[in-house]
């Protein structure tokens, strides 16, 4: 029987944990068999997608943590009928966004001591056959966040919908100057690879809770000084696509969250010797 336990005034966890596991799905080998893994996969609205994404993570990975962001549909029933090893539903009593399910699941997988934390999305749109690419560059040592760029993928133009690859190219040539990495692209691509210090290096209460929040991230990781790269991973656009981005609606914050992210990373220096001179001051007095 699935434990229930309250966590608090927003989320409650129903662990679907299980002896028997489902039978592992062809996939490549994982390039970091040294360190323990979790996929945080945040779902609203998914009941038609989710078991399939769960599925389809490699058995290698330890944890499956799927953050339930107060969907109106089984998305969560779906969940609980699952039966894999380290799997996890933790709910969000109200909707709070991608980028809060994101944090949610980022905060589970770190008090569960997880190593490094991949996002996969609940709609199906990340392919777990890209996982050993988006993790090589943390196998190598090279990188403290891994993101994905469709655009590495030259099917990426016949796959992407004209208006999403328009959206992304602005956004993304946005994005090198918001935040500092002038050598990544696709920065809308939420299938990430993050290791437990890049997690630590940044204060993910303060991260923009909704659309918007993977330009935020960036800026957040470029002034606590990790290294970040670009990894190739495939566009996925099925015919059962669906999307909850209403573009006029997401115009106005991210156009905010660029504008915010990048004032306050480019303050950071002078944000940080306020402190130092204060106490300075203080000192010599
Ligand atoms: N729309 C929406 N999605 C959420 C929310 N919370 C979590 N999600 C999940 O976030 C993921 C991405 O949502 P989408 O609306 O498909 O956005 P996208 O995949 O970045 O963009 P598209 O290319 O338009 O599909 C999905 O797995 C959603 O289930 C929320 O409040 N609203
Ligand atoms: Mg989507």
């Amino acid at each position: 029987m699935a434990a229930v336990a309250n966590l608090g005034p927003v989320e409650v966890e129903e662990a679907a944990l299980a002896p028997e596991p489902e039978p592992e799905p062809e996939s490549a080998a994982n390039p970091v068999p040294a360190l323990r893994l979790a996929v945080v996969v945040p779902a609203f609205n998914e009941a038609a997608a989710i078991a399939a994404v769960v599925r389809s993570v490699p058995a290698w990975v330890e944890r499956v943590i799927v953050v339930d962001d107060a969907s109106a549909d089984d998305t969560a029933a779906r969940v609980r009928a699952l039966v894999r090893p380290g799997l996890e539903l933790v709910a969000h009593r109200e909707n709070r966004g991608v980028g809060a399910a994101i944090v949610t699941g980022y905060r589970r997988a770190l008090a569960r001591g997880s190593d490094v934390v991949v996002v996969m999305a609940g709609d199906g749109q990340m392919d777990p056959a890209d996982l050993p690419a988006l993790l090589a560059p943390i196998a190598d040592g090279g990188a403290d966040y891994v993101k994905g760029n469709r655009f590495k993928d030259p099917a990426v133009w016949n796959v992407m919908p004209p208006a999403r690859i328009f959206g992304n190219l602005l956004l993304s040539l946005a994005t090198k100057v918001t935040s500092g990495y002038r050598q990544v692209f696709d920065s809308q691509c939420g299938y990430t690879a993050a290791t437990r210090g890049a997690l630590q290096a940044i204060d993910l209460d303060r991260v923009f809770p909704r659309y918007g929040y993977p330009n935020d991230v960036l800026a957040r990781l470029h002034a606590a000084g990790m290294r970040v790269s670009d990894a190739p991973v495939r566009a996925v656009y099925g015919p059962g696509w669906h999307s909850g981005i209403k573009v006029p609606a997401v115009v106005y914050p991210i156009s905010w969250v660029l504008l915010r992210s990048w004032l306050w990373r480019v303050a950071q220096p002078v944000l940080r010797a306020l402190p130092a001179r204060a106490g300075r001051e203080a000192a010599s007095e």
